[in-house]
């Protein structure tokens, strides 16, 4: 199923005015603080967000799953998912896809598919989290940092599998996550566990092909309950610099505990020229995989201010992020979903956009708590549904996505084509 402008266009006609005169408003509030709302418009639509195949599906939880009917059952069925998501939104140009989740049977057909719906190939992500059938040796005790020799090759050679993958499809990048830990003290040596993925990532590394970047995730707790080997930044980037120029650390936002100012770690990893990209999601106590900005919105827009600061002022040459949403979806319908969560980070952007930076500087150097604080809310208390709007109403998106995703009837539609019981695969 593919979305027609022409349809777009129709489903659009009877909200352009309401549209139109908050944008109005807004644009002329803008434009009188002396903000240039044309260059706006222009970096809210380069903002594009690699959708992940997993997300397309019922989730889940370990105590149950709730089907929504018509879920994707092979990756053409989720590339034309992700081609409805960006038709709409104009702002999910990419797929990241979970091998061996996603293996492609004829790339040039996959690629071919890809272009119809005007996206690209962003990261594709390695599994050593589960065994898959006929595997030779098992990952039940770690996989990068185990024990036994077989075993890291076997995990060392997946990886340089998916890279393999990735570059039939034109992917330019690799995302490793590892489960690798233990759940009681004592199960392993926490030195040599380190010390073994450290030469594992390494080896990965020494065929990474010189155009691609190695993205290494971290994460607190889970499915490891006592200690996870690569468990915060620090320990991500320390084994990304290990590893070379072309390695460098991603952050998802749920792999923190509470609390951790997710912002600074943003800065701390620009200033170094180490951070790679994101998984956004939202959270409340762990790795929830909820919709983005919906706990935390206030977060979420700190932390766009840091990355907008950034790459305005990036001393150490950080290269271009790769966006990516990594979340998970028990109640809502996952288009839906996504839809908002797309909205919520170019809503975020968009306010991060509007800090005065210098006001900012300037009230930081003068010690003006409360004028710094101030000008902060200041932003983030600005509506700029009216800006993120125009701008995919200009780009031939939506005005309004789900409210089009609905009255199109799409997920009825999706139903009619894939019937109610199809299964995605992922988590
Ligand atoms: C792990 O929790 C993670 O965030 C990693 O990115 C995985 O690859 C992804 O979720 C999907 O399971
Ligand atoms: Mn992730």
């Amino acid at each position: 199923m593919k979305l027609e402008a022409t349809q777009l266009a129709a489903q659009n006609a009877p909200y352009l005015d309401t549209h139109d005169r908050s944008w109005d408003i807004l644009r002329q509030q803008m434009e009188s603080k002396g903000l240039n709302t044309k260059a706006l418009l222009q970096q809210l639509s380069d903002l594009q967000i690699a959708i992940p195949s997993w997300a397309l599906g019922a989730g889940g939880t370990r105590f149950g799953r709730f089907s929504f009917g018509g879920e994707p059952a092979n990756l053409e069925q989720k590339i034309a998912d992700v081609g409805l998501l960006h038709a709409l939104s104009r702002s999910a140009g990419s797929i990241s896809l979970h091998i061996p989740w996603d293996i492609p049977e004829d790339p040039a057909a996959i690629r071919e598919l890809a272009a119809i719906h005007e996206l690209t190939f962003d990261a594709v992500n390695s599994n050593t989290f589960q065994d898959q059938p006929g595997q030779a040796q098992s990952y039940k005790f770690g996989s990068l940092c185990h024990h036994s020799a077989e075993v890291r090759a076997q995990a060392i050679e997946h990886n340089l599998e998916v890279i393999r993958i990735g570059q039939t499809l034109g992917s330019k990048s690799i995302t490793v996550w590892l489960a690798d830990g233990a759940s009681f003290p004592g199960q392993h040596s926490l030195r040599g566990a380190l010390q073994r993925t450290q030469d594992s990532l390494q080896a990965i590394y020494r065929d990474l092909p010189e155009d691609w970047r190695m993205f290494i995730e971290y994460k607190p707790y889970e499915p490891n309950f006592y200690s996870t080997v690569i468990a915060d930044w620090g320990t991500s980037l320390m084994l990304a610099e290990g590893c070379g120029p072309n390695a460098y650390t991603l952050v998802d936002l749920g792999h923190h505990l509470p609390n951790t100012n997710i912002e600074q770690i943003v800065a701390t990893l620009m200033i170094k020229g180490k951070l790679g990209g994101f998984h956004f999601n939202d959270s409340k106590y762990g790795d929830d995989d909820l919709t983005v900005g919906s706990i935390k919105p206030y977060q979420l827009f700190l932390i766009f201010n840091e990355l907008v600061y950034g790459m305005a002022n990036n001393t150490a040459n950080n290269p271009p992020l790769a966006w990516m949403i990594d979340a998970s979806h028990n109640l809502k319908d996952p288009l839906e979903d996504l839809l908002q969560s797309l909205e919520a980070i170019r809503i975020a952007y968009a306010q991060a956009l509007l800090v005065d930076q210098e006001a900012l500087a300037d009230a930081q150097a003068r010690q003006d708590v409360t004028e710094a604080q101030e000008i902060l809310q200041d932003a983030f208390r600005t509506d700029v549904r009216p800006l993120v709007r125009e701008a995919r109403w200009q780009d031939g998106g939506a005005l309004y996505p789900i409210q089009a995703y609905r009255e199109l009837g799409i997920r009825e539609q999706l139903i009619e084509q894939r019937g109610m019981h199809t299964v995605a695969t992922g988590l």
